[in-house]
């Protein structure tokens, strides 16, 4: 089985939680572009639902495929988010944010009563870390907020580069506007307090720790899909 035939077996696993009359959280990635494929086909079979999508990409995406949109606005309340990630724990914590999409992603996971992370065997870590951890801050202040950051990591006993993440043409800018620091941190023994304290640090918008709201992760490797809870 391919990289993509496994992306494909997850998002098949996930489709199968999906209920008609649903209210979805539709994620952001080339996984998650897979269950959009497979939610179109089902749409286009009489499959009701309603998507609320984590970024601009994964919008267009649904509008090409034919899958009914609204806004986190109009549905504020959602039944599933089915989405990747880029890094997942044996206690489904997620790194997530490769794709530059973690603050909506985050947003609408959280408004969710339950998430499904769909990934391959690839994604799945002893120790969070070696993923650079996406951290999405202001551009205001983003010296003074990457110093804070630095002064974090430090008393976190954790070291490596921050980067600001660059796109063809400048610096990458995500969907609300912000920037992105990419910290190299390999590995991060206490995620939760990372998290928490990173959530302290004014410039800092939202990080990609997904800490307690997966619910369900959908492992695919060669010899098929696999479920962790
Ligand atoms: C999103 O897409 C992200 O949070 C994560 O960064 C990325 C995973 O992408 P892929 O499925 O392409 O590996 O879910």
């Amino acid at each position: 089985m391919d990289a993509r035939e496994m992306k494909i077996k997850a998002a098949e696993a996930a489709l199968a939680h999906v209920e008609d009359g649903m209210r979805l959280g539709i994620g952001t990635g080339s996984t998650a572009e897979e269950f959009v494929r497979l939610l179109a086909e089902k749409v286009a079979g009489g499959l009701r639902v309603e998507g609320v999508p984590t970024s601009e990409r994964t919008a267009r995406l649904c509008l090409e495929l034919g899958v009914p949109l609204k806004s986190l606005d109009e549905l504020p309340e959602l039944d599933l988010t089915i989405d990747g990630a880029d890094e997942v724990d044996s206690r489904l914590r997620l790194i997530k944010g490769g794709g530059g999409a973690l603050l909506r992603e985050k947003i609408v996971a959280c408004a969710s009563k339950r998430m499904i992370v769909i990934a391959d065997e690839t994604k799945v870590v002893e120790t969070l870390g070696a993923f650079k951890l996406p951290i999405e801050v202001n551009p205001f202040g983003l010296v003074a907020t990457r110093i804070a950051i630095e002064k974090l990591a430090t008393r976190l006993g954790l070291s490596g580069a921050i980067d600001l993440r660059a796109s063809g043409d400048g610096t990458f800018t995500t969907d609300g506007g912000h920037y992105i620091l990419d910290a190299s941190f390999g590995r991060i023994p206490d995620a939760d307090a990372l998290a928490r304290n990173l959530n302290d640090i004014p410039g800092v918008v939202e990080h990609g720790l997904f800490i307690n709201i997966a619910s369900l992760a959908v492992i695919a490797g060669p010899a098929g899909a696999r479920t962790l809870t």
